[in-house]
């Protein structure tokens, strides 16, 4: 049985964990805070959650593990089958991830370890969330999933990132992320009630 390593606090993990619901497939939990001891890099080389440990190896990157259960159960799929559309797909999730979710992380310093991050860094950051969140919002389609008709994996990364670069804009550099925004506002409401997404949010919030 695959096992999911790291904590429920995380977006990542989530993301994770809800990937494995949707593909019905079995798991357990692990509990592993982020650590930057040997054992833990040799597992996740960046010290980071999550990873998956299938029969005694290991495999972190959320979007590593995302290609590994899509090959190892392809049911239901989360890339369109037309090449070019699955290549849309995967480019809305380089956005999400790097060019907003990361960039809000910056902000996490101040909010989570009251390191206050300087004012310079701040500005950085409402100009580049402006810049990531627009190219987020060209690329999404919204109607009525981040890519059009079919659910993907898109769409986790979707809820995920924005969701967490959102509290982090708003609480730390007072940036509502999602203003001017009403498509993938109405996604993200969506998405939060997607079976394996809302079975999450309960186990996170239980
Ligand atoms: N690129 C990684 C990012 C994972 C990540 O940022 N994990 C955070 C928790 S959500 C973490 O472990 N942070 C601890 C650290 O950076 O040391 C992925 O997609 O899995």
């Amino acid at each position: 049985m695959i096992k999911l390593h790291g904590l429920r606090m995380s977006n990542y993990y989530s993301l994770a964990k809800a990937l494995l619901i949707e593909k019905n497939l079995s798991f357990e939990e692990v509990k592993a805070p982020p650590s930057q001891e040997e054992s833990y890099l040799e597992r996740s080389p960046m010290g980071k959650m999550p990873s998956i440990e299938v029969d005694g190896r290991f495999l972190s990157e959320s979007l590593a593990i995302f290609e590994y259960l899509e090959r190892l159960q392809p049911e239901p799929p989360l890339l369109p089958d037309d090449p070019f559309v699955a290549g849309k797909t995967m480019e809305l999730v380089c956005h999400l991830k790097l060019d907003v979710e990361l960039v809000a992380r910056r902000c996490l310093p101040e909010l989570l370890f009251k390191k206050p991050i300087s004012e310079e860094t701040k500005s950085e950051v409402r100009a580049d969330l402006a810049k990531g969140i627009k190219a987020v919002s060209r690329l999404a389609v919204c109607e009525p999933y981040a890519m059009g008709d079919e659910f993907t994996i898109a769409d986790f990364y979707a809820f995920y990132c924005l969701g967490l670069a959102g509290m982090l804009a708003k609480s730390v550099v007072d940036v509502d992320l999602l203003d001017g925004q009403p498509e993938l506002t109405a996604l993200l409401a969506r998405l939060a009630e997607h079976p394996s997404i809302a079975r999450v949010s309960a186990e996170a919030n239980a």
